[in-house]
Protein backbone atom coordinates (compact mmCIF):
# COMPACT_ATOMS: atom_id res chain seq x y z
CA UNK A 1 0.00 0.00 0.00
CA UNK A 2 1.56 3.43 -1.04
CA UNK A 3 1.77 5.49 2.29
CA UNK A 4 1.74 8.53 0.61
CA UNK A 5 -1.32 8.31 -1.37
CA UNK A 6 -3.40 7.25 1.64
CA UNK A 7 -3.03 10.02 3.93
CA UNK A 8 -5.70 11.79 4.78
CA UNK A 9 -5.56 14.92 6.83
CA UNK A 10 -1.90 14.21 7.02
CA UNK A 11 -3.08 11.25 9.04
CA UNK A 12 -2.05 7.74 8.25
CA UNK A 13 -4.32 5.02 7.85
CA UNK A 14 -4.69 1.94 9.73
CA UNK A 15 -5.07 -1.69 8.67
CA UNK A 16 -8.22 -3.72 9.89
CA UNK A 17 -8.07 -7.55 9.52
CA UNK A 18 -10.96 -9.79 10.10
CA UNK A 19 -10.88 -13.27 10.23
CA UNK A 20 -13.88 -15.99 10.05
CA UNK A 21 -13.19 -19.69 9.59
CA UNK A 22 -15.70 -22.86 9.35
CA UNK A 23 -15.87 -26.39 8.83
CA UNK A 24 -18.01 -28.00 6.25
CA UNK A 25 -18.09 -24.88 3.99
CA UNK A 26 -18.06 -21.01 4.44
CA UNK A 27 -20.65 -19.85 7.22
CA UNK A 28 -23.43 -18.48 4.29
CA UNK A 29 -23.43 -21.86 3.20
CA UNK A 30 -24.03 -24.07 6.36
CA UNK A 31 -20.39 -24.51 7.42
CA UNK A 32 -19.59 -24.74 11.29
CA UNK A 33 -18.16 -21.87 12.52
CA UNK A 34 -14.76 -22.34 14.00
CA UNK A 35 -13.68 -19.16 15.14
CA UNK A 36 -13.35 -15.24 14.25
CA UNK A 37 -10.99 -12.13 15.35
CA UNK A 38 -10.14 -9.16 14.48
CA UNK A 39 -7.90 -6.87 14.70
CA UNK A 40 -6.39 -3.35 13.90
CA UNK A 41 -3.57 -2.61 13.32
CA UNK A 42 -0.54 0.00 12.21
CA UNK A 43 0.83 -0.95 8.70
CA UNK A 44 3.83 -2.64 10.00
CA UNK A 45 1.83 -5.03 11.97
CA UNK A 46 -0.14 -6.58 9.17
CA UNK A 47 2.43 -9.64 8.39
CA UNK A 48 2.30 -10.89 12.09
CA UNK A 49 -1.30 -10.86 12.79
CA UNK A 50 -1.79 -12.79 9.55
CA UNK A 51 0.37 -15.44 10.90
CA UNK A 52 -1.10 -15.34 14.17
CA UNK A 53 -4.48 -15.64 12.38
CA UNK A 54 -3.67 -17.95 10.41
CA UNK A 55 -2.13 -20.55 13.54
CA UNK A 56 -5.40 -19.88 15.28
CA UNK A 57 -7.38 -20.94 12.46
CA UNK A 58 -5.66 -24.06 12.51
CA UNK A 59 -4.97 -25.32 16.12
CA UNK A 60 -8.38 -24.24 17.05
CA UNK A 61 -9.99 -26.22 19.53
CA UNK A 62 -13.14 -26.33 17.98
CA UNK A 63 -11.78 -28.14 15.27
CA UNK A 64 -10.20 -27.65 11.76
CA UNK A 65 -11.33 -25.11 9.61
CA UNK A 66 -11.87 -25.60 5.96
CA UNK A 67 -12.86 -22.65 4.82
CA UNK A 68 -11.26 -19.30 6.19
CA UNK A 69 -12.42 -15.84 5.22
CA UNK A 70 -10.00 -12.65 5.38
CA UNK A 71 -11.23 -9.05 4.68
CA UNK A 72 -8.59 -6.44 5.12
CA UNK A 73 -9.71 -2.76 5.12
CA UNK A 74 -7.89 1.00 5.50
CA UNK A 75 -9.48 2.92 8.63
CA UNK A 76 -8.79 6.55 9.27
CA UNK A 77 -8.77 6.81 13.46
CA UNK A 78 -9.99 10.19 13.05
CA UNK A 79 -13.47 8.80 12.64
CA UNK A 80 -13.09 6.36 15.68
CA UNK A 81 -14.38 6.87 19.00
CA UNK A 82 -12.56 6.01 22.61
CA UNK A 83 -14.00 4.27 25.47
CA UNK A 84 -12.75 3.08 28.53
CA UNK A 85 -11.97 -0.41 29.34
CA UNK A 86 -15.15 -1.94 31.77
CA UNK A 87 -13.42 -2.46 35.22
CA UNK A 88 -12.32 -5.92 36.04
CA UNK A 89 -13.46 -8.17 39.08
CA UNK A 90 -13.59 -11.80 39.50
CA UNK A 91 -16.64 -13.76 40.95
CA UNK A 92 -16.48 -17.20 42.73
CA UNK A 93 -17.47 -20.32 41.53
CA UNK A 94 -17.03 -24.14 41.47
CA UNK A 95 -19.52 -25.44 39.54
CA UNK A 96 -21.37 -24.92 36.24
CA UNK A 97 -24.12 -24.68 39.21
CA UNK A 98 -22.93 -22.04 40.97
CA UNK A 99 -21.53 -20.26 38.00
CA UNK A 100 -25.11 -19.84 36.47
CA UNK A 101 -26.50 -18.87 39.34
CA UNK A 102 -23.88 -15.94 39.78
CA UNK A 103 -24.68 -15.06 36.41
CA UNK A 104 -28.11 -14.75 37.45
CA UNK A 105 -27.60 -13.00 40.44
CA UNK A 106 -24.74 -10.91 38.12
CA UNK A 107 -27.97 -10.17 35.58
CA UNK A 108 -29.77 -8.94 38.45
CA UNK A 109 -27.85 -6.52 40.04
CA UNK A 110 -26.73 -4.87 36.34
CA UNK A 111 -30.85 -4.23 36.02
CA UNK A 112 -32.53 -7.36 34.50
CA UNK A 113 -35.10 -8.75 35.60
CA UNK A 114 -35.63 -12.65 36.84
CA UNK A 115 -37.59 -13.75 34.10
CA UNK A 116 -35.17 -12.01 31.49
CA UNK A 117 -31.93 -13.58 33.18
CA UNK A 118 -33.27 -17.16 33.53
CA UNK A 119 -34.28 -16.72 29.53
CA UNK A 120 -30.87 -15.77 28.75
CA UNK A 121 -28.88 -18.20 30.83
CA UNK A 122 -31.37 -21.47 28.57
CA UNK A 123 -30.95 -19.27 25.37
CA UNK A 124 -27.19 -19.98 25.33
CA UNK A 125 -27.73 -23.03 27.00
CA UNK A 126 -30.07 -24.32 24.53
CA UNK A 127 -28.36 -23.63 21.04
CA UNK A 128 -27.75 -26.58 19.20
CA UNK A 129 -24.38 -25.43 18.24
CA UNK A 130 -22.57 -21.97 18.65
CA UNK A 131 -23.66 -18.72 16.45
CA UNK A 132 -21.42 -16.44 15.10
CA UNK A 133 -23.32 -13.28 16.72
CA UNK A 134 -25.06 -12.39 19.57
CA UNK A 135 -29.08 -12.39 20.72
CA UNK A 136 -30.15 -9.20 21.86
CA UNK A 137 -32.91 -9.98 24.33
CA UNK A 138 -35.54 -7.32 26.29
CA UNK A 139 -34.05 -6.71 29.94
CA UNK A 140 -37.61 -7.00 31.29
CA UNK A 141 -39.68 -9.74 29.46
CA UNK A 142 -36.68 -11.63 28.41
CA UNK A 143 -38.02 -11.78 24.68
CA UNK A 144 -35.53 -12.13 21.55
CA UNK A 145 -35.87 -8.77 19.84
CA UNK A 146 -33.11 -9.27 16.99
CA UNK A 147 -34.68 -11.09 13.74
CA UNK A 148 -30.97 -12.70 13.15
CA UNK A 149 -31.21 -16.37 13.67
CA UNK A 150 -27.82 -18.52 14.06
CA UNK A 151 -26.17 -15.39 12.85
CA UNK A 152 -27.22 -13.15 15.79
CA UNK A 153 -25.78 -9.56 15.74
CA UNK A 154 -21.72 -9.17 15.43
CA UNK A 155 -19.45 -6.93 16.87
CA UNK A 156 -17.06 -5.84 14.94
CA UNK A 157 -14.48 -2.29 13.98
CA UNK A 158 -12.66 -2.18 17.25
CA UNK A 159 -9.20 -3.38 18.87
CA UNK A 160 -7.68 -1.83 22.24
CA UNK A 161 -6.27 2.05 21.77
CA UNK A 162 -2.88 1.05 23.06
CA UNK A 163 -1.60 -2.74 22.86
CA UNK A 164 1.02 -2.46 25.69
CA UNK A 165 -0.94 0.08 27.70
CA UNK A 166 -3.38 -2.90 27.76
CA UNK A 167 -1.03 -5.69 28.23
CA UNK A 168 -0.02 -3.75 31.15
CA UNK A 169 -3.65 -2.76 32.75
CA UNK A 170 -4.31 -6.88 32.19
CA UNK A 171 -0.89 -7.84 33.97
CA UNK A 172 -1.51 -5.67 36.56
CA UNK A 173 -4.56 -7.54 37.56
CA UNK A 174 -2.58 -10.92 37.08
CA UNK A 175 -3.93 -11.61 33.41
CA UNK A 176 -2.95 -12.86 29.90
CA UNK A 177 -4.14 -14.34 26.70
CA UNK A 178 -5.83 -13.85 24.03
CA UNK A 179 -9.57 -14.51 25.50
CA UNK A 180 -9.91 -12.21 28.03
CA UNK A 181 -8.12 -9.35 25.85
CA UNK A 182 -10.80 -9.74 23.42
CA UNK A 183 -13.07 -10.31 25.58
CA UNK A 184 -12.64 -7.37 27.21
CA UNK A 185 -12.72 -5.10 24.50
CA UNK A 186 -15.62 -6.54 23.05
CA UNK A 187 -17.63 -6.18 26.42
CA UNK A 188 -16.28 -2.66 26.94
CA UNK A 189 -17.91 -1.66 23.39
CA UNK A 190 -20.99 -3.45 23.95
CA UNK A 191 -21.68 -1.26 27.76
CA UNK A 192 -21.30 1.61 25.59
CA UNK A 193 -24.10 1.09 23.22
CA UNK A 194 -27.26 3.03 23.75
CA UNK A 195 -30.07 1.09 25.99
CA UNK A 196 -27.83 -1.51 26.57
CA UNK A 197 -28.36 -3.29 30.59
CA UNK A 198 -25.88 -6.22 30.64
CA UNK A 199 -24.21 -8.71 28.67
CA UNK A 200 -23.97 -12.83 29.23
CA UNK A 201 -20.87 -15.07 27.88
CA UNK A 202 -19.69 -17.80 27.84
CA UNK A 203 -17.24 -19.29 25.53
CA UNK A 204 -17.72 -22.34 23.27
CA UNK A 205 -14.19 -23.38 22.84
CA UNK A 206 -14.50 -26.87 24.76
CA UNK A 207 -11.83 -26.52 26.82
CA UNK A 208 -12.14 -22.64 28.36
CA UNK A 209 -15.22 -22.82 30.35
CA UNK A 210 -14.77 -19.23 31.66
CA UNK A 211 -17.39 -16.13 31.04
CA UNK A 212 -18.85 -13.23 32.28
CA UNK A 213 -21.51 -10.87 32.60
CA UNK A 214 -20.97 -7.14 31.91
CA UNK A 215 -22.54 -4.12 32.73
CA UNK A 216 -22.15 -0.16 32.40
CA UNK A 217 -23.35 -0.36 36.07
CA UNK A 218 -20.87 -3.25 37.92
CA UNK A 219 -18.38 -3.17 35.21
CA UNK A 220 -16.91 -6.65 34.01
CA UNK A 221 -17.73 -9.55 36.57
CA UNK A 222 -15.48 -12.72 35.31
CA UNK A 223 -17.04 -15.83 36.32
CA UNK A 224 -14.29 -18.79 36.45
CA UNK A 225 -17.27 -21.41 35.04
CA UNK A 226 -20.20 -21.38 33.49
CA UNK A 227 -20.66 -25.36 31.07
CA UNK A 228 -19.11 -28.56 31.48
CA UNK A 229 -15.38 -28.87 29.86
CA UNK A 230 -15.49 -30.71 26.49
CA UNK A 231 -18.47 -28.92 25.62
CA UNK A 232 -18.43 -26.43 22.35
CA UNK A 233 -21.18 -24.73 23.09
CA UNK A 234 -21.04 -20.90 24.54
CA UNK A 235 -22.91 -17.76 23.18
CA UNK A 236 -23.55 -13.95 23.79
CA UNK A 237 -27.03 -12.37 25.22
CA UNK A 238 -26.95 -8.29 24.87
CA UNK A 239 -29.97 -6.95 27.06
CA UNK A 240 -31.78 -3.98 25.96
CA UNK A 241 -34.43 -1.02 27.91
CA UNK A 242 -37.68 -1.93 26.31
CA UNK A 243 -37.85 0.38 23.37
CA UNK A 244 -34.21 0.25 22.37
CA UNK A 245 -33.40 2.07 18.87
CA UNK A 246 -32.07 -1.12 17.82
CA UNK A 247 -30.94 -0.04 14.22
CA UNK A 248 -28.49 2.69 15.58
CA UNK A 249 -27.47 0.14 17.93
CA UNK A 250 -27.07 -2.00 14.94
CA UNK A 251 -25.03 0.11 13.83
CA UNK A 252 -22.95 1.19 16.74
CA UNK A 253 -22.21 -2.76 17.18
CA UNK A 254 -21.13 -3.57 13.54
CA UNK A 255 -19.78 -0.40 11.73
CA UNK A 256 -18.52 2.32 14.66
CA UNK A 257 -14.71 2.04 14.55
CA UNK A 258 -14.29 2.05 18.72
CA UNK A 259 -11.10 1.98 20.53
CA UNK A 260 -10.61 0.85 23.88
CA UNK A 261 -8.24 2.78 26.66
CA UNK A 262 -7.05 0.95 29.37
CA UNK A 263 -6.73 4.06 31.57
CA UNK A 264 -2.59 4.92 30.72
CA UNK A 265 -2.86 6.65 27.32
CA UNK A 266 -4.33 9.51 28.64
CA UNK A 267 -7.17 10.22 26.03
CA UNK A 268 -10.04 12.02 27.09
CA UNK A 269 -12.86 9.88 26.40
CA UNK A 270 -15.46 11.72 23.63
CA UNK A 271 -19.23 11.25 24.32
CA UNK A 272 -21.56 10.69 21.76
N1 LIG B 1 -19.94 -10.27 18.30
C1 LIG B 1 -21.00 -10.87 18.85
N2 LIG B 1 -20.97 -12.11 19.38
C2 LIG B 1 -19.80 -12.76 19.33
C3 LIG B 1 -18.63 -12.19 18.78
C4 LIG B 1 -18.73 -10.88 18.24
N3 LIG B 1 -17.69 -10.27 17.70
N4 LIG B 1 -17.63 -13.10 18.88
C5 LIG B 1 -18.16 -14.18 19.48
N5 LIG B 1 -19.47 -13.99 19.75
C6 LIG B 1 -20.39 -14.94 20.38
C7 LIG B 1 -20.57 -16.18 19.54
O1 LIG B 1 -21.91 -16.62 19.72
C8 LIG B 1 -19.62 -17.15 20.16
O2 LIG B 1 -20.08 -18.48 20.02
C9 LIG B 1 -19.65 -16.74 21.62
O3 LIG B 1 -19.87 -15.35 21.62
C10 LIG B 1 -18.42 -17.08 22.37
O4 LIG B 1 -17.30 -16.53 21.69
O5 LIG B 1 -11.16 -15.17 30.70
O6 LIG B 1 -13.89 -16.78 24.35
O7 LIG B 1 -14.94 -16.03 21.30
O8 LIG B 1 -12.36 -13.43 31.31
O9 LIG B 1 -15.63 -18.31 22.28
C11 LIG B 1 -14.97 -14.98 28.12
C12 LIG B 1 -14.11 -15.07 29.34
C13 LIG B 1 -14.41 -15.68 26.91
C14 LIG B 1 -12.78 -14.40 29.16
C15 LIG B 1 -15.36 -15.54 25.79
O10 LIG B 1 -15.92 -16.17 23.61
C16 LIG B 1 -12.05 -14.33 30.48
C17 LIG B 1 -14.95 -16.23 24.54
P1 LIG B 1 -15.85 -16.81 22.17
MG1 LIG C 1 -14.68 -19.31 20.65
Amino acid sequence: MEQQNQMRNGEAPLISIKMRAAQGGPHERGGRHISGEERIVAEDGVEACLRDMLERARTHQRGRADFMNLKLQLLYPAEALYRPMLDFSECEAHTVREGRETARRELLAAGVSERAAQAGIEAIAALPDSMRGAMILDCESGERLDRLGCRGIRVSNMDVADPDAFRQALAARHLCGDHVREALVLASKVAGGDGVVAELCWSDDPQYVVGYVGSPRNGYRRIPVLKEKGCGIGGRVFYVRPGTDLDALREYYEEKLVFITAGAEGYVTPKN
